[in-house]
């Protein structure tokens, strides 16, 4: 199937063919931002527990094992990105009980006093989490945020339509590409791998090393199908989509269902994130919502995510249950991967250039 031609109308991401809904309660949000805790009041009576999570980042039995265990009766409402989840909260969505932001975006919610902190000995259970996910690097704001998952960025492909793909995020700026090709929904991946095709950082605030980063995506654009991230997997599944910037989590996911895929990490380097379990400073269910933290941080619990989503575990005690655990970088690799970091006052220029980069 050919790409897009450069005329082709603004990229639409398509619907998602692949994921695991099916089995949480999805919150029918009617209107965007406010309105959610009417709707999750009427329901019924009972303790309740609102969760806003990344799609396909729970374990089939992680929702139903906790209203087994607990009494508490969940609603999942899902994001695709930091970004779409702030602007949920910045709108003054109430109703939401526990969120999962990535590492980068918790210094800004904090600022914003968006976040409520976590009571010192509220959660038995967080002993479990590997000293490696302990540090101040890899948790900014330990007082208000309990790491849940781990993951990579990188390019996933239909190794069984081409064999070999050059290891560069030059592939997408290839006008002879080897067919149809998706960059993720999200300004901090989409620019930071152009930053790091050009051998700057992920995290880099130079005007000029950013400016050149938006050229390069809109040089990428004619190319692409769509900006799409997690949902791209039934694309790659079906065979429309050959090429798609991803998480190694979501490939692995996607890989389930099309052996034929493979993910690779570009040798110019990427971005190794880390996402946290936080609570709202508007949540209604408090006491809950550190009964779900808590039980997400039980080993069997942990190990069943990670095992079901492709994803590492910040959970050292869950990772130990694992047979073959999502295998952490090592010092070699590290060389090349970077954590996103909280950029203050340049993530309004990031803002911009995105939407400069979307708009075409
Ligand atoms: N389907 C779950 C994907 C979770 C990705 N979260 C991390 C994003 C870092 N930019």
């Amino acid at each position: 199937m050919p790409p897009d031609t450069p005329s082709a109308p603004r990229l639409q991401p398509p619907a998602a063919a692949i994921s695991r809904r099916d089995f949480v309660r999805a919150t029918a949000v009617a209107g965007a931002a406010a309105g959610l805790a009417p709707a999750f009041a009427a329901c019924d009576r009972g303790p309740r527990l609102n969760l806003y999570i990344w799609s396909d980042y729970l374990a089939p039995d992680t929702i139903s094992g906790f209203e087994r265990d607990t009494g508490i009766r969940v609603t999942v409402d899902t994001y695709e990105s930091n970004e779409e989840m702030a602007a949920k909260l910045l709108a003054g969505a109430q109703g939401y009980d526990v969120i999962v932001p990535s590492s980068y975006i918790l210094p800004s919610l904090v600022r914003q006093e968006l976040l409520l902190s976590i009571p010192a000995g509220s959660l038995g259970n967080l002993g479990n989490i590997a000293p490696i996910f302990r540090t101040a690097a890899a948790n900014p704001v330990p007082a208000y945020a309990v790491p849940y998952e781990w993951g990579l960025t990188g390019i996933v492909w239909r190794q069984d339509k081409i064999p070999t793909l050059p290891a560069t995020w030059g592939v997408f700026l290839d006008p002879a590409h080897p067919g149809p090709m998706t960059m993720m929904d999200d300004g901090r991946e989409v620019l930071g791998s152009m930053l790091r095709y050009r051998g700057h950082s992920i995290n880099s605030t130079d005007p000029a090393a950013l400016e050149q980063a938006k050229a390069d995506a809109l040089a990428a654009r004619p190319n692409l199908r769509a900006y799409v991230s997690a949902p791209v997997k039934g694309q790659l599944v079906s065979g429309d989509v050959w090429i798609a910037q991803l998480w190694n989590g979501d490939a692995a996911q996607a890989r389930r269902e099309a052996p034929g895929l493979a993910f690779l990490v570009p040798l110019e380097g990427s971005n190794i994130w880390i996402d946290f379990m936080a609570i709202p400073a508007n949540a209604p269910n408090v006491p809950e919502a550190l009964k779900f933290i808590d039980y997400i941080l039980r080993p069997p619990v942990g190990a069943a995510i990670s095992a079901a989503t492709g994803y590492g575990s910040a959970n050292a005690a869950a990772t130990a249950l694992l047979e073959d655990p999502v295998r952490y970088p090592t010092p070699e690799e590290m060389t090349r991967l970077e954590f996103q970091h909280d950029l203050g006052e340049t993530s309004a220029l990031y803002d911009r250039l995105w939407t400069e980069v979307k708009a075409g």
